[in-house]
């Protein structure tokens, strides 16, 4: 019988033999290592497997990506580059991840490092209200999730500056492209929010240069992933007082070192890479749809573009 594999170190496997077992009877489920005759394998559903592993199985027909950031399978020299590999688009992370992201927008924007820093000394400290309409934000990456976070900012009332490679537009943001866009909204934005996928042209963007390009004051949130921000930058940044403060939720070393900086920094709040998590309830519809499509030879959802690297 044709082989599903799976692997995860963040992902329970019983909830995805049991939607499978359901959904592909035809298909059995097998946890990695114990993966029998490689031979057999023709599917992989896996969130950062080992290096190695999917050059493994001479048959594959796809890899099943259980996050929508596919960028550590890439860190893989061995990846079969023929095998399509699909991402997971939405399939409930992109609710998560706009309640995140309002959250830490509004978090900044209504000053609670501020208040919260007020209430400890004791101190009874208002600051003069910003209404959103006054209030600028940039959005980097505006795909399935920064998109639909830059679509909400816009209904709250934010002027909302958002930066893609192509440049489409979209309703009520003001969209740029390229260095000259990236420049452009970086001079004007009091909160950045960085959703853009981690390929080598967004290897390390959060650095000295695009810190020096905010206006001072401005703070950042880093929903992506850790490869983006150079963390020694953003330090340096916060320390000088040209940010007032960094929301992260994605580390280049993640679980994040005992003793790192970020743990007991003032200006920095960070959660465990838990912003849009994969939940097997909301994401299994897509899964199971896209092995029927493989299946039938029908084009899949979320089809990585191997030269684009997402
Ligand atoms: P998408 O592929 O849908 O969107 C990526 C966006 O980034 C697109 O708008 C794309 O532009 C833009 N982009 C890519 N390269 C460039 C570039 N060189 N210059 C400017 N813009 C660029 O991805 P998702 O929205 O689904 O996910 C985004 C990322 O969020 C994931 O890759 C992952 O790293 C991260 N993530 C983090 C999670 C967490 O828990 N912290 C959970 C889920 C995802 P264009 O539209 O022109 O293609
Ligand atoms: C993802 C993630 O990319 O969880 O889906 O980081």
């Amino acid at each position: 019988m044709p082989v599903l594999v799976f692997h995860s170190e963040i992902d329970a496997p019983e909830p995805w033999r049991q939607v499978l077992a359901r959904a592909c009877p035809d298909l059995e489920f097998r946890i990695w290592p114990d993966v029998g005759p490689p031979a057999e394998v023709r599917y992989a559903l896996v969130w950062k497997p080992p290096h190695g592993m999917l050059a493994s199985f001479p048959k594959l027909k796809a890899i099943l990506s259980l996050g929508a950031g596919v960028d550590a399978l890439f860190l893989d020299a061995t990846l079969p580059r023929t095998v399509p590999i699909l991402r997971l688009v939405d399939a409930g992370l992109r609710g998560q991840m706009t309640e995140y992201g309002l959250y830490a927008v509004l978090y900044f924007h209504r000053d609670m490092p501020h208040y919260l820093a007020a209430q400890l000394a004791g101190r009874w400290a208002p600051l003069a209200a910003v209404p959103a309409a006054q209030r600028t934000v940039g959005v980097m990456g505006l795909g399935v999730l920064g998109a639909d976070l830059a679509r909400m900012l816009v209904a709250l009332g934010f002027r909302v500056l958002g930066w893609s490679r192509n440049g489409r537009a979209l309703d009520g943001v003001e969209v740029h492209s390229g260095e000259g866009g990236l420049r452009e909204m970086l001079s004007r934005s009091e909160i950045l929010v960085n959703l853009l996928p981690l390929i080598p042209q967004t290897r390390n963007i959060l650095n000295a240069r695009t810190f020096a390009q905010l206006p001072r004051g401005a703070a950042v949130i880093n929903l992506a992933r850790g490869g983006h921000l150079v963390e020694a930058d953003l330090l340096a940044a916060l320390d000088s007082g040209h940010l007032r403060g960094a929301m992260l939720d994605v580390f280049e070393h993640e679980p994040l070192p005992e003793g790192h900086a970020f743990w007991r920094h003032p200006k920095v709040v960070f959660t465990p890479h838990i912003s849009a998590q994969a939940v097997t309830a909301l994401a299994e519809g897509q899964i199971v749809e896209n092995i029927r499509r493989m299946e039938a030879g029908e084009a899949p959802i979320g089809l990585v573009d191997p030269d684009r690297g997402y």
